[in-house]
């Protein structure tokens, strides 16, 4: 696993991977190679049987700030509007990576995420926030439409009426908010942010594994597919369930009282 980055900090404590997007004086807003970094190392994590969860966060007092906003300003001097329809295309690898990761990614979001870092910690399996977070879904307050996924989770997270507000209003949603409406899984005071951190992700990385990417993709598909569609693929990925050893070892720790211990194989 590579770590000499330029904007990404990368650790790995057992099974656990933390990426920390490390532009903490733009509040972690994106710039092309911070964004090439996290695709690359979220490729590296979905190859590396040794990371069996990947945290991301932000370093500093925040999550993230969306796009690095010189950028556009620079496009903007030439005259002509910019084309961000490919540029995009590197978040949607970001995006698609988290997605199709076989193990979970938890957002660790300890402060403000807005505009497109607001909606990478959509994509992820699970949010962990801070009381004082502040999600904002910055688009509109600049003339712009949720991008990096945001029109997708946005509203199979928290229904479509709250996702037109978040998207028109732009307003910011503390932490607190956000678990209230679904936004995030758990909140927590900042105190508290980092143990709660800690043991939601060795929980994970400790977890069966491929039971969690089947779940991933049970779950993810089942929001595109009708009942008949879901439960035949409930089938297909309950055998290969079975298959694991960390089923067989789930069963024998039943049976002999004592917690299992998965290998995530
Ligand atoms: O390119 C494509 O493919 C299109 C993709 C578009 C995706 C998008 O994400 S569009 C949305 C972009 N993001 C925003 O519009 C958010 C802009 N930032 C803010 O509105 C505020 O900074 C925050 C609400 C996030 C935080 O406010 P606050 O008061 O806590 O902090 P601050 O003082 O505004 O920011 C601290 C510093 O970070 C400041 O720099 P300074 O003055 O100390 O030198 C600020 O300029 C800088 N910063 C914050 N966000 C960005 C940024 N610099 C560049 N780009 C940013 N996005």
């Amino acid at each position: 696993m590579r770590t000499d980055f330029q904007h990404l900090l990368v650790h790995q404590d057992g099974g656990v991977l933390t990426v920390t997007m490390n532009r903490p004086e733009v509040l972690n807003a994106f710039n092309d190679t911070m964004l090439e970094e996290l695709g690359e190392t979220m490729d590296s994590a979905a190859q590396d049987a040794s990371v069996r969860c990947i945290v991301l966060t932000g370093a500093g007092r925040g999550f993230g700030a969306g796009q690095d906003l010189r950028t556009f300003a620079a496009g903007h001097a030439s005259g002509e509007a910019p084309r961000v329809s490919e540029h995009l295309k590197k978040y949607h690898r970001v995006v698609y990576a988290i997605r199709n990761m076989p193990k979970p990614v938890v957002a660790a979001v300890n402060g403000v995420a807005a505009g497109i870092s607001c909606n990478i910690a959509l994509a992820c399996d699970l949010r962990i926030a801070t009381e004082d977070a502040r999600f904002i879904e910055a688009f509109a307050r600049i003339g712009l439409v949720p991008d990096g996924g945001g029109g997708y989770f946005l509203p199979r997270l928290v229904g479509l009426g709250k996702a037109l507000e978040m998207a028109m209003l732009a307003e910011e949603v503390s932490g607190v908010e956000a678990e209230r409406i679904g936004l995030v899984n758990k909140c927590v005071p900042a105190a508290e942010f980092e143990a709660a951190t800690h043991a939601l992700a060795h929980k994970l990385a400790n977890g069966p594994t491929r039971s969690y990417a089947l779940i991933k993709e049970l779950m993810n598909k089942s929001l595109e597919s009708d009942l008949a569609t879901s439960l035949e693929l409930e089938g297909e990925l309950q055998d290969k369930a079975m298959g694991t050893e960390d089923h067989r070892e789930g069963v024998a720790a039943f049976l002999q009282k004592r917690r299992p211990n998965y290998t995530g194989r």
